[in-house]
């Protein structure tokens, strides 16, 4: 098989990345090693940035989302039981974020790709990258039994943190930045109305909550708990306790309980690679950068990073390769700013366990700070919604 990109990884990146390049004329082959059933029922990201839903909307994948999505101008700080607004639109000229679940983004990319007779391959096994540093590289796998090999001008490694591409590049070639957080997060899915029309991110003295939603009938909320913690210690009435606890205000607002569908624990991390290429292979997404997701920044940034690399590999066809030499760059930029404000969010809400009372009062002021300076929301509110991709 030939192509001009081999993508790996069939998660937001790769197949929005597959999808750009169609649009400018790139071919391009997909291999994904789960089964699209598998891809599209992994429960992840919530939270759109302004420019994700204009890109979504702009390239032709956008309908799902006006009719499902639901738009957001604000969230709501809650710590020692009050809460706060954060008018975001207000703050950023009307720039907006909106929820519509990392599932449906994936599914209508893939129906795109699919009816534009894109290629996927999903199930692949064994997926092995070779000859990177040359003007052909090659992408191996087994898929149906048969073994694969594909040519291709450059490959994108779209796929995530735990994928092969990174591991491809010999060592000593990047530079790794990272960070683990004493805690993890605890996420469920409930078969219930949202108790809240907006999110709301709260800071409490047993640990950090956050409601999310899904849709007018799904919630999703999140708690944090210890890292590794065994899911098994937390029945779902142990959960729900909790919630309440976290949740509460002075003012009585109420919590809403339902089926839990779903929950899971996720590791904290913030991790960064650099650079983001190596020969003509280029790492998009959480194969390249890890962030907490307390910013719900990174599937945006997973968009971010392709639209730069499908606007490079479009140039280098046209015989203009110093975007894609400068692709790095261009990204990191935008990496280091999320990373910063992910780590912002999560020192300010999160209870350390090492934390001791000058440690809270710290982070009391600083949100105290955020809900009464203008200037401080402003802040938030503009890294919260997004820098503009251009
Ligand atoms: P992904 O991990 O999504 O996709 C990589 C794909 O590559 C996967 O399908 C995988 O099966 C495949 N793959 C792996 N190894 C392979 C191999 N060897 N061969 C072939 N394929 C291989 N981000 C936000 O922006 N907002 C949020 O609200 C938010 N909430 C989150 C909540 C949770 C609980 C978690 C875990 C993450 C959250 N994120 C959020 C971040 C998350 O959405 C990721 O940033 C996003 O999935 C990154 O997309 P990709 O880079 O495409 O990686
Ligand atoms: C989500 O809806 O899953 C979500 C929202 C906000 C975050 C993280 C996750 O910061």
């Amino acid at each position: 098989m030939r192509t001009q990109v081999g993508i790996i990884g069939a998660g937001p990146a790769g197949l929005f990345l597959s999808h750009l390049l169609h649009l400018e004329g790139v071919e391009s082959v997909v291999v994904e090693s789960k089964s699209r059933e598998y891809v599209e029922g992994r429960v992840r990201a919530g939270v759109l940035e302004n420019d994700t839903i204009e890109l979504m909307r702009a390239t032709g994948v956008g309908a799902g989302h006006d009719r499902n999505g639901l738009v957001h101008h604000g969230i709501e700080l809650r710590f020692d039981g009050a809460g706060h607004r954060i008018p975001m639109s207000e703050l950023t000229g009307g720039r907006v974020i909106s929820i519509y679940g990392q599932q449906s983004v994936v599914r209508d990319l893939a129906d795109a790709r699919v009816a534009a007779g894109g290629a996927l391959h999903y199930e692949a096994e064994d997926v092995r990258l070779a000859l990177l540093d040359s003007e052909q590289p090659v992408v191996r796998f087994r898929h149906g039994g048969e073994e694969q090999v594909l040519e291709c001008d450059y490959v994108a490694g779209c796929d995530g943190f735990h994928g092969v591409s990174r591991g491809s590049i010999p060592d000593g070639v990047l530079t790794r930045y990272e960070r683990s957080y004493p805690f993890a997060w605890l996420g469920i899915l409930a078969s219930v109305p949202p108790s809240t029309k907006e999110l709301i991110y709260g800071f409490h003295e047993r640990g950090f909550v956050l409601h999310s939603l899904r849709s007018p009938e799904v919630s999703r909320l999140y708690l944090q708990c210890e890292p590794g913690e065994d899911i098994a210690n937390w029945p779902d009435e142990r959960i729900w306790e909790e919630l309440h606890r976290r949740l509460a205000t002075r003012d009585g607002w109420t919590l809403r309980e339902g089926p839990i569908l779903e929950k899971g624990i996720t590791p904290m991390r913030s991790f960064v690679v650099a650079p983001m290429q190596y020969g003509n292979l280029f790492l998009a997404g959480d194969a390249a950068h890890i962030v907490p997701p307390t910013g719900a920044k990174g599937l945006n940034l997973a968009v971010a990073d392709v639209l730069v690399l499908s606007r490079a590999i479009a140039a280098a066809q046209r015989g203009d390769r110093e975007p894609l030499a400068r692709y790095s760059e261009s990204c990191l930029r935008r990496v280091w700013r999320a990373e910063h404000f992910s780590w912002w969010m999560t020192s300010m809400l999160h209870r350390f366990p090492d934390s001791d009372p000058f440690q809270l009062e710290l982070q009391r002021s600083q949100l105290a700070y955020t809900v009464t300076s203008r200037a401080a929301a402003t802040s938030l509110a503009e890294n919260y919604v997004g820098m503009p991709f251009d």
